[in-house]
């Protein structure tokens, strides 16, 4: 039996595994440049963060309808679930598929098919965090919010991703100050390419509660006794950063260092269909590479419940 697990970084794009992206290309007529599926794994080589981002970005045109958003996350929560998974907090970038004519209604609808089911059928609740592309405007980012606007019954908190560097959280400002306005939690990728600096700016700009990555925060002393202190859970992810070559091996990274210095680490699974590996493939990953102890591994479940956005009753409940 695998550890029971709470997943809180993980972008439901990023969980396309190529056989559905062929699929749900032939179903709705789009042509990829790639010959097959075999063709298309051999592009999941990545230099760093951006040549990933443009293989993910191109392969979101074959997601069309609700039913396409249905399938991609319903196939997420069987993989997930089979992992130990019992609670996703879940990403989607609205900005990528209102760029391509894709509407809000439609990626909400019908992710939320899935998700609305996804206790029922997989035995995994879950919430929806809008996330921001930090790398388009913050115009665009507000009128992006403005259209979640009928959805917000069903929408969690907001995030913010994609590329990082020159995209400091201070960008989004106003933005995140709407979202707490309308009563939205708050997360934000940082520190995953850019500075420590941009942790810091998240924390107290951008008000987050949690940060996504938070990877290079390690370089800060300052920063790390205060992520201590203030118990901020930082969302790593592995097998995503040896990919994206943040870390060189996995035997590089910090987590254990992280965990003896006291932060509060989850681990999860970010993009697992293009980085190797779901929730549970992640934590297997870390233990063998890093040795971590069963206590540890523990402790990272444990965290991964008390960070997320579960009220204490549905938290018990779910562990
Ligand atoms: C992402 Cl790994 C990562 N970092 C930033 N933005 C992203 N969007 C999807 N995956
Ligand atoms: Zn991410």
């Amino acid at each position: 039996m695998p550890l029971p697990k709470a997943e809180l970084h993980l972008h439901i794009e990023g969980t396309l595994e190529p056989e559905l992206a062929f699929a749900l290309a032939a179903r709705n007529g789009v042509s990829l440049p790639y010959a097959d599926e075999d063709a298309l794994r051999e592009a999941y080589r990545f230099a760093d963060l951006q040549s990933f981002l443009n293989l993910y970005y191109e392969l979101m045109a074959v997601l069309r309808t609700e039913r396409d958003f249905e399938d991609l996350a319903d196939a997420y929560l069987a993989r997930a679930a089979a992992q130990g998974v019992r609670h996703a907090e879940i990403f989607f970038d609205p900005q990528a598929h209102l760029a391509r004519g894709v509407e809000m209604g439609t990626v909400v609808e019908g992710l939320w098919r899935a998700l609305g089911a996804g206790r029922e059928n997989h035995g995994v609740s879950t919430r929806l965090i809008l996330c921001f592309l930090r790398d388009e405007s913050a115009e665009s980012a507000m009128r992006t919010l403005d259209a979640a606007g009928p959805y917000l019954d069903r929408i969690t908190g907001v995030g913010l991703d994609s590329a990082e560097v020159g995209h400091p959280p201070v960008k989004f400002r106003e933005v995140y100050e709407a979202a707490a306005a309308l009563g939205l939690r708050r997360v934000a990728h940082a520190g995953e390419e850019g500075p420590p600096a941009y942790v810091v700016e998240a924390l107290d700009v951008l008000g987050v509660e949690r940060i996504d990555h938070g990877l290079r925060s390690v370089e800060d002393p300052a920063l790390v006794e205060r992520l201590v202190r203030e118990r901020v859970p930082l969302t790593l992810c592995p097998l995503s950063n040896v990919r994206l070559r943040t870390v060189d091996t996995l035997a590089d990274h910090p987590l254990p260092a992280m965990l003896d210095a006291g932060l509060m680490c989850t681990v999860n699974s970010d993009d697992p269909a293009y980085f190797g590996g779901y929730a549970g493939d992640n934590f297997d990953a870390v233990r063998q590479a890093l040795g971590l102890t069963g206590e540890r591994l523990r402790e990272l479940a444990r965290n991964s419940f008390l960070a997320s956005f579960l009220e204490d009753d549905e938290e018990l409940r779910a562990r």
